[in-house]
């Protein structure tokens, strides 16, 4: 019996993972959608057959024709529709970050180990990104969107985008963050979005990863990341394959968003989710493990405690020492990635 997934939120991404699902997962099919625009969630249902939209999350959650739950609802919705999940004992994929603050996550953290199980993968994609590998000293990240609601603040920059960079690069390095770094040349102005925003990521054992922001750069959507290692340097490939000579020049197209930038990593992502579910449902993986196999709660927690500290950077001015984190037992059983 294919995986039935409830969605949490049609924005971007919930729209996206909708389409995903129905269009390049096997084994899995969306069947209920919740979002607290109801127009929206009927909208996207009547694209997926056999969908229907539910009127709120906490019934899609607790609807017995749903096996699993995918959250793309805003940041603040996070940890609780997680931690209803948890409590219900279904596999939930939460879209970064897991939660804004340490506490949520602790709380996430703790209830997930009382169930005795790992329950939750956070929607770090990046890692699924087929090529980012490397043996590194050094890093330097570009990440740029066109645009960001206009709702959005230098805070929100570094929860939502630099979250990303804060995931990954500990991950490819094997190293944890031990100190940040924020800066930006824009001068502070009361309630005005810095931008672009500039964060340093002090790892252990001393490897540096620096990471511009700029999320109103207007062109385009682009990632750029180089790893320089002591032989030699790995980057990541134009994000355009084609290359277009006419008229006197040669132009490469660049996307609008992260969609079409990452859709095999959220392909994979979905798929390798999927997947781990239906291990788990079967019996062939141990029972503490879960129905995950990627980034987890642990992860999620690791990014908020960096994030935490790149504000705190933000608001006092200098570097920033992060908490230092133990691993507890429980997670460190059954890490896929970064022990
Ligand atoms: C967006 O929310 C994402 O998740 C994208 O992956 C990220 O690159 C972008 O900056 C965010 O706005």
């Amino acid at each position: 019996m294919p995986v039935r997934i409830g969605v949490i939120g049609t924005g971007i991404m919930g729209a996206d993972h909708v389409e995903t699902i129905t269009t390049a997962v096997s084994g899995a099919e969306v069947c209920c959608i919740a979002d607290i625009d109801s127009k929206r969630a009927e909208h996207i249902a009547s694209r997926v057959p056999g969908a229907k939209a539910l009127s709120s999350a906490e019934s899609l959650i607790e609807s017995p024709e749903v096996d699993s739950v995918i959250i793309a609802s805003s940041d603040a919705t996070h940890s609780k529709y997680v931690k209803a999940c948890i409590m219900a004992r279904k596999p939930v994929l939460c879209e970064k970050p897991l939660a804004p603050t340490v506490a949520e996550c602790e709380e996430i953290l703790r209830l997930e180990e009382a169930a005795g199980a790992r329950m939750v993968q956070v929607g770090f994609m990046r890692r699924f990104d087929p090529g980012e590998v490397g043996s590194p000293v050094l890093a330097h990240c570009v990440h740029r969107n066109v645009d960001v609601p206009a709702s959005w603040t230098s805070d929100t920059v570094v929860l939502s985008s630099a979250s990303h960079e804060i995931d990954v690069m500990p991950w490819i390095f094997s190293r944890d963050v031990v100190g940040v770094n924020w800066m930006s040349p824009i001068a502070p102005v009361a309630g005005v979005l810095r931008d672009p925003q500039m964060v340093i990521l002090e790892l252990e054992g001393g490897a540096l990863v620096f990471v511009e922001l700029f999320v109103t750069a207007g062109y385009g959507y682009e990632i750029r990341c180089e790893i320089v290692g002591k032989k030699g340097t790995i980057e990541l490939a134009p994000t355009s394959r084609v290359v277009v000579r006419s008229d006197l020049k040669a132009s490469q197209n660049v996307p609008p968003d992260w969609r079409g930038r990452f859709a095999e990593a959220y392909r994979r992502e979905l798929q390798t989710w999927v997947d781990a579910i239906s291990r788990w449902r079967a019996g062939t993986v141990e029972s503490d493990a879960g129905p995950v196999d990627g980034p987890d709660a642990w992860d999620g927690y690791r990014a908020a405690v960096v994030s935490q500290a790149v504000l705190a950077s933000m608001s006092k001015g200098g570097p920033a020492r992060v908490d230092s984190m133990s691993l507890p037992e429980f997670y460190r059983r059954h890490r896929t990635f970064f022990n």
